[in-house]
């Protein structure tokens, strides 16, 4: 019988390859899904609402003459907010303040200097003027996910933050629309997959053409928004969740357990990886995971991700943690140990990076007020977290003075002429001369 998790020992010849091999992950295109996708999105970008209407009823069964039919008004969003339990409620409004607050620290100013001679350099920052934020329908309909993507940009100041969502059968999520209402979402529409994509990349009768488009989706949405980049910008095209844990056995094994599972119960393909110097540790976590295991209602998913993808490691030393922790620059990484900010220190690429044993991942997922919206599949050695400055641009402001104009003429006009470019010589020599 399979393990319910791997087992594996750093001191092993094959360790590094068998590392390897366990975070190796397939994105894989799909030929059947991009050709699908394809001839949707052209569709879109001639038809327009007829042909996202068309695919509507086709795929969410959702017969809407007009899409006027298909929009949900705010007052259906505050109403669902409304409605809410209270305590629902609450938890939702207390989550989204926090990640405001948090991520108003993100928001970057423009500035700029002026020189001796009077000219003047600077960088002025701007906020989109329109974001699609697509929200999955069905299981992986996160709420959470709506402030996370929808607050950044609203405090990056994006005008219009139009949000759609998929409603199969005109099935609506109540705590999504709700999480709309908390999070300032401007606009909902009830479409989703491929067309919606298309309708927020290249504009519609009825939806004006955005300038990114964030969220999750399923395959068919995620080739969508690999398709139109360029026409818009996206952000990532998110891999499965991944959790990485350093722990040095202080820290309860149910506990690790529990949090191993918080991520790979989101999904089969979720990886779940434990780094441990202390092998009686690792029995006793191998031991809450046995036992927990059954008792969990998601029990399926735990099950097939913790066996196929998830490991329980042990390393010489908790240095030696810290380097395999670098090497898989995990999406989350807790570090569940004693001395935690001294570890904390020595990591240079995690998406997140969760210090003692009293930050559980779950925490940072809903309402911490740091962005869960993070580099997947090892990007976090080159990428961020989702945040303000994903919604804001920068344009170069140069101001150059008639002192400046000498100077700078000089330089730029013996550079052009280096580079065979004699209008530009010549542009910048008309200056130099000035008279006036
Ligand atoms: N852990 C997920 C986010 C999430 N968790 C949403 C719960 N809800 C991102 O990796
Ligand atoms: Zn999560």
């Amino acid at each position: 019988m399979k393990p319910v998790i791997n087992r594996l020992d750093a001191r092993d010849d094959g360790f590094p390859a068998t590392l390897r091999r366990l975070l190796a992950f397939e994105a894989g295109e799909d030929a059947h899904i991009e050709q699908a996708v394809a001839g949707i999105l052209q569709n879109v970008r001639e038809r327009g609402d007829a042909a996202v209407l068309e695919y509507t009823a086709e795929f969410d069964r959702l017969q809407a003459a007009t899409m006027q039919d298909l929009e949900i008004t705010p007052d259906e969003c505050a109403a669902a907010l409304s409605a809410l339990e209270p305590a629902r409620r609450t938890a939702l409004e207390a989550a989204a303040h926090r990640v405001r607050i948090y991520h108003e620290r993100q928001r970057t100013e423009s500035w700029q200097y002026e020189e001796a001679d009077g000219t003047v350099l600077g960088q002025k920052i701007t906020p989109m003027d329109r974001v699609g934020l697509y929200v999955p329908g069905g299981k992986a309909a996160y709420p959470s996910s709506v402030l996370m993507n929808a607050i950044p940009a609203k405090v990056a100041g994006v005008a219009e933050v139009i949000m759609v969502t998929p409603t199969p059968d005109g099935v609506r999520n109540p705590l999504v629309l709700a999480a709309a209402a908390v999070a300032g979402v401007d606009r909902v529409v009830a479409i989703g997959g491929a067309q919606a994509v298309g309708a927020l990349a290249y504009g519609t009768e009825s939806i004006a053409a955005v300038d990114k488009i964030v969220g999750p989706g399923n395959a068919y949405v995620a080739a969508a928004k690999r398709r139109v980049f360029g026409t818009v910008g996206i952000d990532m095209v998110a891999g499965p969740s991944e959790i990485l844990i350093i722990c040095d056995g202080s820290t309860p094994a149910d506990w690790i357990a529990m949090d191993l599972f918080s991520q790979a119960e989101h999904d089969e393909l979720a990886q779940a990886i434990l780094l441990c110097p202390d092998a009686d540790f690792l029995e006793q976590v191998q031991a809450s995971i046995e036992r927990l295991l059954p008792t969990m209602p998601r029990a399926d998913i735990l099950r097939k991700s913790l066996a196929d993808r998830g490991a329980l490691i042990h390393v010489r030393d908790l240095d030696e943690a810290v380097a395999i922790a670098n090497d898989i620059a995990p999406e989350h990484l807790e570090i569940s140990t004693e001395n935690a900010s001294e570890l904390a220190a020595q990591i240079r690429h995690a998406g997140a990076i969760f210090l003692g044993r009293f930050s559980s991942e779950a925490l940072g997922d809903y309402c911490a007020g740091p962005n869960h919206v993070l580099p997947t599949a090892r990007t976090a050695r080159f990428s961020s977290p989702l945040g303000v400055y994903d919604f804001q641009k920068r344009s170069s402001i140069i101001q150059v003075s008639r002192a400046g104009a000498i100077t700078l003429g000089a330089i730029a006009a013996e550079l052009a002429d280096g580079e065979g470019l004699p209008a530009h010589a010549q542009s910048a020599r008309y200056r130099l001369n000035s008279k006036t």
